[in-house]
């Protein structure tokens, strides 16, 4: 049987509730599972997640003076070390947003104005989210070009370090290269590829987004710079996985899909791309060797899929 997967944009409303930490349930080694007044807080912001429905305005939140600080601190070490580590399309995006959507060490940017800036340049939207969705469903959501991104920030006792993803993780790492149109193609073809597909190619999907969109590194000419948000939001791992102590592979699905990977410490091995339009040509190849029953073409006027 065919796993259950979303036909219209409006379908992703279905995962508001359906996630696996609810943001709430913090883990026992989170920095901030003792502190009610943060523990308050996170439910307070997942709230409005919870209730957020397709094509109503994205919540925006009020951000404390202490959110602020924590954002600064990550904001300001991090920004100093792109022009040296990331790579070209991240670097030419990055002044845009903070021309256009108030990216700046002052302010946490509002999802809101990012989501209507990602539409004008590759129709991504963003989505609030309670925490983390099962990889299928995540997955699922790419396909309509949807990217669920969290509200809450970690805490402040700890700036440097954040066990899940946190506002950081997303504004910083993944949605820069969300407004590159091959990168969008790139992601989407993973959406695409995941939808109603076997729990087997669920994994080699998971594993394909983790060594590219989370820890992706790319050949830039001689040199090698990051784009996965793993990387560009974690100063410690982009300076490291530059280095030449990890061990660095050619992108190629069909070995990345069934790479293991360690999840709470630096990674042992990266993927290097050619370029976004080589691993998008490649995934495509890889697709195509995946048992299932149908094909799917996405309908951008309608915003739903057809199965064919
Ligand atoms: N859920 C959320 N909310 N954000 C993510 O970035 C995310 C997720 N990534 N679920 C998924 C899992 C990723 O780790 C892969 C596809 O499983
Ligand atoms: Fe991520």
């Amino acid at each position: 049987a065919v796993p259950w997967f979303p036909r219209k944009v409006t379908d992703l409303d279905t995962f508001a509730e359906k996630v696996l930490e609810m943001g709430e349930e913090l883990s026992s080694d989170h920095p901030g599972a003792n502190d009610p007044v943060y523990r308050r807080r996170r439910l307070e912001i997942v709230q409005r997640a919870k209730e957020y429905r397709t094509g109503q305005p994205l919540p925006r939140i009020e951000y404390t003076q202490e959110e602020k600080d924590t954002w600064r601190q990550v904001y300001t070490r991090l920004r100093a070390m792109y022009p040296k580590y990331a790579c070209r399309e991240f670097l030419h995006v990055f002044p845009l947003l903070e021309q256009n959507c108030a990216y700046g060490p002052d302010v946490i940017p509002q999802i809101e104005d990012i989501s209507r800036f990602l539409k004008d340049c590759t129709g991504f939207t963003l989505r609030p989210v309670m925490g983390l969705l099962t990889p299928r469903d995540f997955l699922n959501s790419l396909a309509f070009r949807v990217f669920h991104s969290t509200q809450y920030i970690r805490h402040h006792s700890d700036p440097y370090y954040t066990p899940e993803p946190d506002c950081c993780h997303e504004l910083l790492g993944h949605v820069p290269l969300f407004a590159d149109p091959n990168f969008a193609e790139l992601a989407q073809e993973i959406g695409l590829a995941s939808l109603g597909a076997s729990d087997e190619d669920i994994e080699k999907l998971a594993t394909i987004f983790w060594f590219t969109a989370e820890f992706g590194l790319c050949r830039e000419g001689q040199d090698v710079r990051a784009y996965g948000a793993g990387l560009l939001s974690s100063f410690g791992e982009l300076e490291y996985a530059l280095t030449e102590k990890p061990e660095k592979r050619s992108f190629d699905p069909s070995l990345t899909a069934v790479q293991k990977y360690p999840i709470t410490q630096f990674q042992p091995v990266y993927f290097v791309a050619d370029s976004f339009r080589d691993a998008t040509s490649k995934l495509r190849e890889f697709n195509s060797t995946m048992r299932r029953p149908f094909q799917v073409r996405y309908n951008p006027y309608t915003q739903s899929v057809e199965v064919l």
